[in-house]
């Protein structure tokens, strides 16, 4: 590797960093010059151990050689190809593999690239499918208070999260929230999915008589709610919103872009419980994080209602000069084989429990007020610092980074979601280093 990705660049100003507290990240930089499966190694040399996928995204773990392989190949063969009216051949057999893999139903696949692109996506299929089927009045979108979807204006208006929204006007019109489904008096310590909480799935039928289904085009919710802070639907919850949905003509949206490849222990959450959306939009996992890429499945009803019309002419008036791109497509298809070579789809379900009891094993630890988990998804919340929310979990993350974890915080939610190659002897590694920056912080 080249000794200049191993210096701190004595600059940092000009690169306006996402999400990120900009000036107390450039008086301490945490930088990252390399990775390998499960840990990263710093600019001063020490090794951390991924306790994130990233951004829930690395889920095969960092730098597998079939997904390097796959990009370097692909880039020195062919490396771009128009998206618009022109094909290439692995972009077909990515959306074969990936139809393949998703639920019953969900026959068709549209690339974008990344979790905000196939919101949008998904948003716009849902108000064109109605009005390609003649009900153009159904052009309201129903999202949940606390929801992430993505930080474009479609996203951020279905979406729940009030500093991602406040700041930007008005954003679309003709969207209503649902409540959240966090329930603390009721479900705190809960063990996988909580008990009480499944008739909150009633406020849709409020909703909709207010507006009258004939307003309403789509329902968008994350089965599992990652970015908020991990929110995991009640017992019955998901069944009741896609009865309701059925029963309105509404089309009902997965956003499983945290959930979708394997984060459960299943390929995606729709098969985790059992419930099957009209839409789902992914990103992330579907590439290993490594390429951006994201992919919105379809049912073929939807599909199909679009396809009328003189054949000459476009059908969808959507689309991004890098939807489907080669490199993309490679990587993905790489990711997609180190899943199945190592079952890491399913491993997540053999992991669970062991997961859990790990996780739960905080309870008790200091300022610890609850404890969630699914999958390899684990959320501890921290009672805040009177006056001073956020600090006490943004310095917890500080001092896990110091000690050689990457855990990540949202609020005083510490979130973790680690790559699916974990082994348990990591597990451990992981919670007792949570532990100690516990005990350690103010
Ligand atoms: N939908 C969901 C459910 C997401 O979690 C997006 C859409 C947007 O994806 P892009 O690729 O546009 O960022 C996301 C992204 C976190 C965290 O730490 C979560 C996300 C992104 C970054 C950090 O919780 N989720």
């Amino acid at each position: 590797m080249s000794n200049r990705l191993k210096v701190t660049p004595n600059d940092l100003s000009a690169f306006w960093m996402p999400f990120t507290a900009n000036r107390q990240f450039k008086q301490a930089p945490r930088m990252m010059v390399s990775a390998k499966d499960m840990h990263y190694t710093t600019s001063d040399g020490r090794k951390v151990l991924d306790g994130t996928a990233g951004l829930w995204c690395v889920n095969a773990g960092h730098c597998r050689p079939k997904i390097t392989e796959a990009i370097q190949s692909q880039a020195a063969e062919l490396d771009y190809a128009p998206a618009f009216q022109m094909g290439h051949p692995i972009v077909f057999e990515l959306a074969n593999r990936l139809v393949d893999l998703a639920p019953e139903g969900m026959d068709h696949v549209f690339f974008t690239n990344s979790g905000s692109e196939s919101v949008e996506t998904a948003l716009k299929m849902a108000i064109a499918y109605h009005r390609a089927k003649g009900e153009g009045s159904r052009t309201r979108l129903i999202g949940r208070e606390r929801g992430y979807h993505g930080v474009n204006f479609g996203g951020i208006s279905v979406g729940g999260i009030v500093t991602n929204r406040k700041m930007f006007g008005t954003l679309l019109g003709g969207v209503d929230h649902m409540p959240h489904t966090h329930l603390p008096e009721k479900n705190s310590f809960t063990k996988g999915v909580p008990e009480h909480g499944a008739e909150l799935a009633n406020e849709l039928e409020r909703i909709v008589a207010l507006h009258d289904a004939s307003t309403i085009a789509a329902v968008i919710v994350e089965p599992v709610a990652g970015s908020t802070g991990v929110i995991l639907p009640p017992k019955g919850y998901l069944e009741r919103l896609r009865e309701i949905c059925t029963k309105h003509g509404i089309l009902l949206i997965f956003d499983e872009v945290i959930t979708g490849f394997g984060r459960l222990g299943t390929p995606f959450a729709a098969d985790y419980f059992g419930v099957t959306p009209d839409i789902m939009t992914t990103a992330k996992g579907v590439s290993n994080g490594v390429i951006p890429m994201g992919a919105v499945f379809v049912k073929k009803e939807i599909h199909d209602a679009f396809m009328t019309g003189p054949e000459h002419m476009i059908e969808f008036f959507h689309g991004y000069t890098y939807s489907g791109n080669p490199i993309a497509c490679a990587a993905a298809l790489g990711t997609l084989d180190t899943y199945k070579e190592e079952g890491l789809l399913t491993r997540g379900e053999e992991l669970a429990p062991y997961w859990e009891d790990a996780l739960h094993s905080l309870k008790g630890e200091p300022n610890v007020i609850d404890i969630r988990n699914i999958g390899l998804i684990g959320a501890i919340e921290l009672a805040p610092i009177p006056g001073s929310p956020t600090k006490r979990a943004f310095s917890a993350f500080v001092k896990a980074f110091e000690r050689g974890a990457l855990i990540r915080t949202t609020g005083d939610i510490i979130a973790l979601s680690p790559p699916l190659i974990i082994t348990k002897g990591q597990i451990n590694e992981l919670i007792d280093h949570v532990r100690e920056v516990l005990r350690a912080v103010d």
